[in-house]
Parts: C-alpha cells; sequence; structure tokens
C-alpha cells in the first residue's frame, strides 16, 4: 500500500502530496512543525505536542485552520489510514500560498499537512556504546532574533551546526548561547550527571524546551533523583561523570566523546542507561 500524506483534509498518495511553490513555507520558510512519536498506537504526549505547535503558530501571528480536537483527529485519521501502530509523526503548518515579498498577511490561509513515516536518527549500536560530538562554532539563535521556542520551518541555525559537526567527523553538534553557556545539541537536549546530581542547561539559555527533556526530568524525580537548570559551560562538560541528549527522534543517547576528549570513561553512564530503560518503559506502556 502506498503512504499516504494528509494535506488540508484530503489524503494523497506519497508521490501526489504536493503545495505550490509559491508557499512562503517554502520561500520564507515561513511556517511551524512538530516532530511527534506513535509507539504501538499510542501517540506520545499528544497534547504537549499540539499545545507546542500552536503556541509557535501564535508566536508567529499564524491562524492555524483547525481547533485542537479536530487536529488530533486528523492525525488519528492519517495514523490509521497508513496501518501505523509505531510511527514518526510530521506535523506541518506552512504561511500559505502568497505572492513573492515577505508579507505574510497577503498569504492564503494556513496549510496544514501531516506525514506518518519512520526516523531514525542513529544507529543501535550508537545506543549501546554511545555518541562522539563536538561543540560547534555556529551559537545558537539569539532568542531576541529568533526564539528557539518557536519550532520553526526555519531551522539553517541547526542545519549550519549539523554541517559543521559532520565535517569535524562527529555524530552531533553542541551549540552554545550568545553568552557562551552550552545551548543544546542540533535536534536534541543536552543533560549531563556530575557527583550524582543530574543537570541540564535552564530554559533561559535560549533553548527549545524538549517534551522529552521534561519526560526526562519527570522520570528522574519519580526515581528519586534530583535534576538541576543550570548554565553550564564547555568544562562542565568535559569534566562531567555523564552525558546524554534527548529528543523526539533520539530519545535518550548517551555521549560518550566530546571534542575527541572521552566523557569519564568513554562509556554510557549508568544514571544513563537507567533513565533510557524508564523511557523505553514508558513509550512501550499503554497509557503513555
Ligand atoms: N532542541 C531542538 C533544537 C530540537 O529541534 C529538541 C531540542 C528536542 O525536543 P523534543 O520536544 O522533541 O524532545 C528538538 C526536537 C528531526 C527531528 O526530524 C527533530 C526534532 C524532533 C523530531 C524530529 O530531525 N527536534
Amino acid at each position: 500500500m502506498e503512504p499516504k500524506v494528509y494535506i488540508n483534509g484530503k489524503l494523497y498518495p506519497k508521490n501526489e502530496a504536493k503545495i505550490s511553490v509559491f508557499d512562503h513555507g517554502l520561500l520564507y520558510g515561513d511556517g511551524v512543525f512538530e516532530g511527534i512519536r506513535c509507539y504501538n498506537g499510542n501517540v506520545f504526549r499528544f497534547s504537549e505536542h499540539i499545545d507546542r505547535l500552536y503556541d509557535s503558530a501564535r508566536a508567529i501571528s499564524m491562524e492555524i485552520q483547525l481547533t485542537r480536537d479536530e487536529l488530533k483527529d486528523a492525525v488519528i485519521n492519517t495514523l490509521n489510514a497508513n496501518n501505523l501502530k509505531d510511527s514518526y509523526i510530521r506535523l506541518i503548518v506552512t504561511r500559505g500560498v502568497g505572492k513573492l515579498g515577505l508579507n505574510p498577511f497577503n498569504c492564503s490561509e494556513s496549510q496544514i499537512i501531516i506525514i506518518t513515516d519512520f526516523i531514525q536518527l542513529y544507529s543501535e549500536e550508537l545506543y549501546e556504546k554511545g555518541l562522539s560530538a563536538t561543540i560547534v562554532p555556529t551559537i545558537r539563535n539569539h532568542p531576541d532574533a529568533l526564539n528557539p521556542n518557536v519550532k520553526s520551518l526555519n531551522y539553517l541555525n541547526n542545519i549550519l551546526a549539523k554541517i559543521e559537526c559532520i565535517n569535524a567527523g562527529a555524530t552531533e553538534g553542541i551549540m552554545l548561547n550568545k553568552d557562551g553557556y552550552v545551548a543544546e545539541g542540533t535536534g536534541d537536549n543536552i543533560f549531563i550527571v556530575k557527583d550524582n546530581e543530574i543537570l541540564t542547561p535552564p530554559t533561559t539559555a535560549g533553548i527549545l524546551i524538549g517534551i522529552t527533556r521534561n519526560v526526562v526530568i519527570e522520570l528522574a524525580n519519580e526515581a528519586g533523583m534530583t535534576v538541576k537548570e543550570e548554565q553550564l559551560t564547555r568544562d562542565d562538560l568535559y569534566n562531567a561523570d555523564e552525558c546524554f541528549l534527548t529528543g523526539t527522534a533520539a530519545e535518550i543517547i548517551p555521549v560518550v566523546n566530546l571534542d575527541g576528549r572521552k566523557i569519564a570513561s568513554g562509556e554510557p553512564g549508568k544514571v544513563t542507561l537507567r533513565l533510557l530503560k524508564k523511557y523505553q518503559e514508558l513509550t512501550t506502556q499503554s497509557s503513555a
């Protein structure tokens, strides 16, 4: 069966799922998106993702033509039409078709696209052995220029960072913020463990407040571990006992090498593996 893609209320075969080249989503990266996972027929943290999408849209003065419940139904219907129980859902809202020129208010209504597919950012081996990361030269967008909490269709900031990390021979790039503190990965949040405490940059570090990040903080607290939101420097990362990344696509992945230096023993740490196990239990359980 050919995969089907939802565009504005209709399902199209993958090859016929097309939008106008005059859509400002393409012309200017004017739009927002969410990456969501469905595990065993349950859309993981569905309401949180939908809320973030509407917040992102509001932040760029864009109306979404459906209510939250209608949009949720559209996602479920698309999953069902594709017979998918385990999937990666890409929800996209573009500004719509307009004339050339930045003015978004001349555009048609915003366009809703739902792709249900699969994603694997990192190989199985990296989840077991951990990945190598590098601190990249490109800093995370200044929050006063483009707030990193807006999950916009303009990901060039992160793509530039990804190019730098690949050219440096690493798997993921860690971005610092305008003040030189650690912000996040190109598509994931960062945590370290130091002296039995779990530390992660605060929201004021200019990061996307990841939904997986929030889940990990909850899981750690439930397990009686402390999580502190603290400004981290690159030296804090070099001297960490453990380091890991979190994201919808990445889930939880250990970082064992940074800028060619081993983190602690160079193997995934105990706390990381414990949280990874808890995360897997949560995503596979029915009420997730
Ligand atoms: N920071 C950034 C910059 C992100 O893009 C995260 C953190 C983690 O957020 P969540 O809410 O997912 O825990 C992201 C999320 C992709 C892809 O296609 C990227 C993300 C999520 C899903 C898919 O590369 N980034």
